[in-house]
């Protein structure tokens, strides 16, 4: 689903070490802050960096944090919080209507195909009018923000500018 391709040590450590398991699957990192002393609180230590192999979702899970000061006494590690990736091949929103998610057609980052049938028609404006309260356009503003406002929204003024592109492609 997705694997480990980079872990960078937090902060400006001493040394560090990391070491990621061959499929990707594990990552063992160990820091040497020196010096350096961690405040109470958050605290980063590394970041990982993900690769996506196929969709889907999964759990990035901690294990063995284990945090000494310069005698060796341990921090007390009270929470390590794990995080949810989701992998998806689709950059764009999801379905407005149908099975077809809409289209991106000249890259520009704005999903004029609304209806996903691959061109932009007149349809494409209807069924963006139709559907312009939808959660799924509503929450999927900056793909439809056709009149290039900020912040990215919805609005009548959208459905006018893609109305706009339809005229101005014929
Ligand atoms: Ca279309
Ligand atoms: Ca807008």
């Amino acid at each position: 689903m997705a694997t480990i391709t980079d872990v960078v040590p937090a902060g400006d450590p001493d040394s560090s070490q990391v070491s990621i398991r061959n499929d990707g699957s594990r990552a063992d990192v160990t820091v040497d802050m020196g010096g350096g002393a961690f405040d109470p609180g958050d605290v980063e230590v590394a970041s990982l960096t993900l690769s996506g192999e196929s969709t889907g979702s999964t759990t990035v899970s901690l294990s063995g944090v284990a945090v000494d000061d310069d005698s060796n006494e341990p921090y007390d590690v009270t929470e390590v919080t794990g995080a949810d990736v989701t992998v998806s091949d689709e950059p764009g929103p999801p379905p407005v209507v149908g099975d077809d998610p809409p289209q991106d057609l000249n890259g520009d980052g704005l999903y004029r195909d609304v209806n996903g049938d691959g061109q932009l028609t007149i349809a494409d404006v209807q069924v963006f009018f139709n559907n312009r309260n939808d959660p799924v356009v509503q929450n999927n503003a900056e793909f439809f923000n056709f009149d290039g406002a900020e912040p990215a929204e919805v609005t009548i003024a959208d459905i006018q500018a893609l109305f706009q592109d339809y005229i101005e492609q014929q």
